[in-house]
């Protein structure tokens, strides 16, 4: 598998993500620091949410071969600026994460919002359910 780092607003869905990842059952845990989990970089949301981190995510990205932006499809609020995905030195991809709780339209809101945001390809998943996860874990293993 690639190696990729996980960016995404805090809660999004980046640690069980990468739980799943790893073949392991969700369990909930506060990302504090980055940690690295098998091939996967997990990163605190706060490096997101906090413009003064953002820098520390984009210098990191650069030990991954594949960034991967989340967006939880639940959430109605959206930390991704427009060509965003252009400050980071590998590609970007993006996932619309929490599926199971939301509506079609958010669905495709979040989509667009990290469209916008220069991802691609995108994938919508739920690491509750796991629909969806087989197209992420193909693309993943390409
Ligand atoms: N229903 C549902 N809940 C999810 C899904 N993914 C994650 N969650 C829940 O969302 C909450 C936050 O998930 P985390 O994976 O810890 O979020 P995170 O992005 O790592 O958050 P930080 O570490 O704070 O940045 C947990 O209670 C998860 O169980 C999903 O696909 N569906
Ligand atoms: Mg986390």
């Amino acid at each position: 598998m690639r190696r990729i780092l996980l960016a995404g607003a805090v809660a999004c869905g980046k640690t069980t993500l990468c739980q799943r990842l790893n073949g392991l059952d969700p369990s909930y845990k506060k990302t504090q620091s980055l940690e690295v989990m098998g091939t996967t970089i997990d990163t605190p949301g706060e490096y997101l949410e906090h413009r003064a981190f953002l820098r520390g995510l984009v210098v990191t990205a650069s030990e991954a071969d594949l960034v991967l932006f989340l967006q939880d499809a639940s959430q109605e609020r959206f930390l991704y600026s427009p060509g965003m995905a252009g400050m980071f030195p590998v590609p970007v991809a993006g996932v619309v994460t929490k599926v199971d709780l939301a509506t079609e339209r958010q669905v495709r809101d979040a989509r667009e919002m990290l469209e916008l945001a220069g991802a691609q390809p995108i994938f919508t998943i739920s690491a509750v359910t796991q629909e969806g996860m087989e197209d992420l874990l193909a693309f993943l293993e390409q």
